[in-house]
């Protein structure tokens, strides 16, 4: 099929008001061609295939450049590209794999916006003969044959980076292992709040994982200092959640040392709440925030935050990669984890180069 014909697809497809009537017009010309797909789907012939691809939305500048990188690598690799955004939906993704199972694509790749709920669609995509690849998000299901592999960012990873940061930040550079005694301007207990990501989502799951067993693994080592998380609750990943988020947090609580942030779209939102009542963040309040996006470092350089956990989502060319060897019949990893930095206040910011996001 033309890639002029699926760019036709993919505009049509990206109006929510003709979204349904494509997903039945394929249900329709497959089921009246009767052309089932066998489990044994043989190989495309020519180099390039047709990748049906699920994203879960655009709720971040993250988002919006892990989709353009995924686009940019389809064009660059002459991939035929069927996209989908669910807009924050579970049920608009599993419609959207459904309909790339109808359409008969050769590989399916989505971005799962929780870790539950994907068996029965994915034994559907695999009745069919459709190797899946999951990307960004991870899935937490019995049955891990049902997809090929993971293509994303160790967000355990990045929880324990933003508690080693604090650990840091907070440990007097005098001593190793300050006594009870040693006089320290740190607050004891350091006293967190957690702005987490998507409930459900691996995400804010792993995000808040690595960072409590760090934070645990720390307080058998040391007593000093020691660390409280007061409060946690989601902001969906979002800025205007995190800036009404934050503001019930202050209205609700003293003495906060520490902000952690599953993203840097509810920090910046955060950080407009700190303000509207004179809180100078990064200073009165120790900010640590994932994404690595460019509004976050610059706030790092205005020292507004202290830390920024960098995600990757320049996904794309992997995914295109492995897609290509999973349409060939190859096989492929089971885990791709992208490499990934940690910027903070103790380096010499000068030397960030723009994040394109
Ligand atoms: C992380 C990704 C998260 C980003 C957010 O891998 O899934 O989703 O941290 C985005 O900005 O909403």
């Amino acid at each position: 099929m033309s890639s002029s014909l699926i760019a036709g697809i993919e505009e049509f497809a990206m109006k929510p008001f003709f979204r349904f009537s494509l997903f039945f017009l394929i249900l329709c010309c497959v089921s009246f061609s009767g052309c089932r797909k066998t489990a044994e789907k043989a190989p495309p012939k020519t180099g390039s295939f047709i990748l049906g691809f699920s994203q879960i939305g655009s709720e971040s500048a993250w988002r919006k450049r892990n989709t353009r990188s995924i686009q940019e690598a389809a064009a660059e690799t002459g991939t035929q590209l069927l996209f989908f955004n669910a807009e924050q939906k579970q049920e608009n993704q599993i419609k959207a794999i459904r309909s790339f199972i109808a359409y008969q694509v050769d590989v399916i790749a989505f971005v799962p916006i929780i870790s539950t709920g994907w068996r029965h669609v994915l034994e559907e995509a695999r009745d069919a003969g459709i190797p899946v690849l999951i990307c960004d998000r991870e899935i937490d299901i019995r049955d891990e044959n049902l997809y090929a592999g993971y293509i994303g960012n160790n967000s355990v990873q990045q929880g324990r980076n933003a508690a080693e940061f604090l650990i840091k930040k907070f440990t007097p550079e005098d001593t190793d292992e300050p006594s009870k005694e040693t006089k320290s301007p740190s607050p004891h207990p350091v006293r967190i709040v957690e702005l987490s990501g998507t409930t459900g989502s691996s995400v804010a799951i792993k995000r808040a994982q690595g960072f409590r067993d760090v934070l645990a693994e720390h307080k058998l080592e040391t007593t000093f200092p020691q660390f409280e998380i007061i409060y946690s609750e989601s902001g969906d990943f979002l800025k205007s959640k995190g800036y009404e988020l934050m503001s019930r947090i202050l209205d609700t609580f003293d003495n906060i040392n520490v902000i952690y942030s599953h993203n840097d779209s509810m920090t910046l939102g955060a950080i407009d709440a700190l303000k509207e009542r004179g809180i100078q963040p990064g200073a009165d309040i120790v900010i640590v925030t994932i994404d690595a996006e460019q509004a976050a470092i610059d706030a790092l350089k205005r020292g507004e935050v202290n830390c920024v956990i960098e995600c990757n989502p320049m996904l794309g060319r992997e995914i295109m990669k492995f897609a290509g060897s999973l349409a060939r019949g190859e096989a492929i990893p089971r885990i791709l984890f992208m490499s990934e930095k940690v910027f903070s206040e103790f380096d010499d910011l000068s030397k960030i180069q723009p994040r394109g996001y």
